[in-house]
């Protein structure tokens, strides 16, 4: 038997396929999005430009969902992801992360697809491994939530840590939930740490192992500010117990809410809009450092070329690396 190769899928086929929830179209997208050679990062390219815009500008929710390890995001994932199933809503999840000392160096997607029904189309879980170089999310974390977004009506992107990866998360989610440890402290200390802005939910899990989390959570309420903007989104703390299904309903009750505060006041689009430009910014900092920035003309020069841009930002970040690599 001849082994042929099998001719090169057209980007844009595969995107139609995408955009019609085709989990297999959703892995093979996202393994282009993964390899890094010229010719798939050009294919990659096509790909993201041939995604319906109209679902990737004010369709669908990014819900970022963060926190320290061990806290129960997978777990609460899990129940997120078993409540929209009951409303009739296909899920997306984008585990970012792989070295957790709690879950002792499996891929966060394991754990994630043996509390998660491998056999519901409507599911699609992927694990990706963290290789940003500063300990950000990685940069194929955009992309691929673009993908997931045109695919699945809630998409999750699960990521560890407290600190500068919430504030990397928060630049592709919509939303942002930080899941905190009750008597952790925590949760304050993401208010005192002054990242209150990342998160705009709070939850704090476990409530089941006593009065801690209801503690925690007053804490909390007394901490937080009322937003200063009138309309604006004031962050809302809640308890949950993710193992026992307590507070899930309430969580994915306030994470709509928030969605339809965002649809509302503008902020969706805006956020999707300027999304692209956060994340080719990212990439060129972590790869040719501010000075690469300013030999293309500064952060300015860059948001004028990807405005006028049909192919968008992946399509010049290709552009761009081949350019401040050759000298
Ligand atoms: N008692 C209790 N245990 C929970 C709850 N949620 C999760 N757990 C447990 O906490 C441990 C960690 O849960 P995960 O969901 O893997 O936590 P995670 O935040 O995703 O962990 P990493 O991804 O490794 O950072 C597991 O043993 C869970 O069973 C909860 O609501 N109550
Ligand atoms: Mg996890």
């Amino acid at each position: 038997m001849t082994h042929l190769a099998q001719p090169a899928e057209a980007p844009a086929s595969l995107a139609a396929a995408v955009a019609a929830g085709d989990r297999g179209a959703v892995a093979r997208a996202l393994n282009l999005i993964d390899d890094h050679r010229a010719a798939a990062h050009d294919r990659a390219a096509e790909l993201l430009a041939a995604l319906p815009e109209d679902r990737l500008l004010g369709a669908g929710h990014l819900v970022g969902l963060t926190g320290p390890p061990g806290v129960g995001k997978s777990t609460l994932t899990a129940a997120l992801i078993r409540h929209w199933r009951g409303e009739g809503l296909t899920v997306g999840v984008l585990a970012v992360d792989p070295s957790s000392p709690f879950s002792g160096g499996a891929v966060l997607g394991d754990r994630l697809r043996m509390i998660t029904p491998a056999t519901d189309p409507g599911v699609f879980v992927r694990s990706l491994a963290d290789r940003g170089t500063f300990g950000g999310v990685s940069a194929e974390a955009w992309p691929m939530s673009q993908i997931l977004l045109a695919a699945f009506d809630r998409v999750l992107i699960e990521t560890v840590g407290v600190g500068q990866r919430e504030v990397d998360i928060a630049d592709l989610a919509d939303t942002i939930v930080f899941v905190a440890q009750p008597y952790s402290g925590d949760a304050i200390q993401v208010i005192k740490a002054g990242i209150l802005e990342v998160p705009d939910i709070l939850v704090v899990n476990k409530a089941d192992l006593g009065a801690g989390a209801r503690r925690t959570l007053s804490d909390l309420a007394a901490a937080i500010r009322p937003a200063e903007e009138p309309g604006g989104w004031t962050l809302q703390a809640l308890a949950a117990s993710a193992a026992i299904g307590t507070g899930v309903a309430e969580t994915a009750g306030t994470i709509e809410r928030h969605r339809a505060w965002l649809a509302d006041s503008g902020h969706l689009v805006e956020r999707r809009q300027t999304a692209p430009l956060r994340w080719l910014l990212a990439r060129l900092v972590e790869r040719f450092g501010r000075h690469g920035i300013g030999r293309l003309g500064g952060d300015g020069a860059v948001a004028e070329r990807l405005a006028e841009a049909p192919t968008g930002a992946f399509a010049l970040l290709g552009e761009y690396n081949r350019l401040l690599s050759q000298h």
